[in-house]
């Protein structure tokens, strides 16, 4: 099952099953956000398949019809989830390593250090204020000229952080600044509109039968045309997301909803560092695309 959330002017936030192009809406009162529908396969101990399908459905929409700029004049596609947090992990791709410690200035070696050591990379990512849903602005911080967009797999954790579904993910990141010093990697990676969720939540098992073999492509189109195009699979990710999630949750509480980003295998040359005016899409397989165009805060 594939589950969003997405806005109509008359009625506010809505959540969807989205079934081929056509989206069910199945908002009620007690069920307003996938969220909702988290907790309460929590608290009823049900799969969140299991509560979706005998929910009544109060209107159906075509995907496309809501694949717009989100405008509140129009019904138009939400982030999928309102994350109590989002995490990252990093240096998970055999090209990640070797691309960061080619060009940070200081302490080279650091990458490949830590692709290899038993404990990953994590850090804080964002909170849903700083996050973007599909079609919605991802941002270029004020002092930084060299930012690009990390295109990710990213999984969701529900009760006793088991994983529920997957996202894409865009870990947009001031590549100048966290390569001056690896000190500066918070201010490269957290800041209004430094993450892109979404289109949907695609349910394990439902929906995505083995993440670790999904196709994940990148492009970025400027004036209209494509400038970029890379791709990896999720096959070549170094650790599993089991190893990532008992990091994650050593000693640190973790809330249902939390979004993990997996790290990204694309790395995109500097030369096609984001312009404002751009659209990064990432679409991966049994997902869908994600598209955020471009500004400079
Ligand atoms: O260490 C810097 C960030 C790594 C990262 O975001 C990634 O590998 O995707
Ligand atoms: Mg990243």
């Amino acid at each position: 099952m594939k589950l969003l959330q997405f806005y109509l002017p008359e009625k506010g936030q809505r959540i969807g099953i989205l079934e081929g192009d056509k989206v069910l809406d199945i908002t009620s009162p007690e069920l307003e956000s996938t969220m909702a529908l988290i907790k309460q396969s929590i608290s009823e101990s049900k799969t969140i398949d299991e509560i979706a399908l005998t929910r009544k459905v109060f209107g159906v929409y075509s995907y496309e019809s809501l694949n717009i700029l989100p405008d509140k004049s129009k019904p138009h596609l939400l982030i999928p989830i309102y994350p109590p947090e989002v995490w990252g992990c990093g240096v998970t791709y055999k090209r990640s390593a070797e691309m960061r410690d080619e060009d940070t200035t200081g302490a080279r070696g650091i990458y490949d250090y830590v692709y290899s050591a038993p404990r990953p990379e994590l850090f804080f990512k964002a909170t849903t204020a700083r996050c973007s849903g599909p079609n919605d602005y991802i941002n270029i911080r004020s002092d930084s000229t060299l930012t690009a967009a990390e295109p990710e797999l990213a999984y969701i954790l529900g009760k006793g952080n088991e994983i529920i579904g997957f996202t894409v993910c865009n870990d947009v990141s001031a590549w100048d600044i966290e390569r001056e010093n690896p000190l500066y990697l918070p201010q490269s990676k957290i800041y209004y509109g430094c993450c892109a969720l979404g289109p949907v939540i695609s349910l394990l098992d439902s929906e995505i039968k083995d993440p670790y073999d999904l196709d994940i492509v990148c492009q970025i189109i400027r004036n209209s045309k494509v400038i970029f195009s890379g791709e990896i699979s999720s096959s070549k990710i170094k650790r599993t997301f089991d190893e990532l999630t008992d990091f994650l949750c050593r000693d640190n509480p973790i809330l249902p909803g939390t979004v993990m980003t997996t790290g990204t295998g694309i790395m995109i040359p500097n030369e096609y560092a984001l312009a404002p005016g751009d659209v990064v899409e990432i679409e991966i397989e049994g997902i869908g695309k994600l598209s955020n165009p471009v500004k400079k805060l």
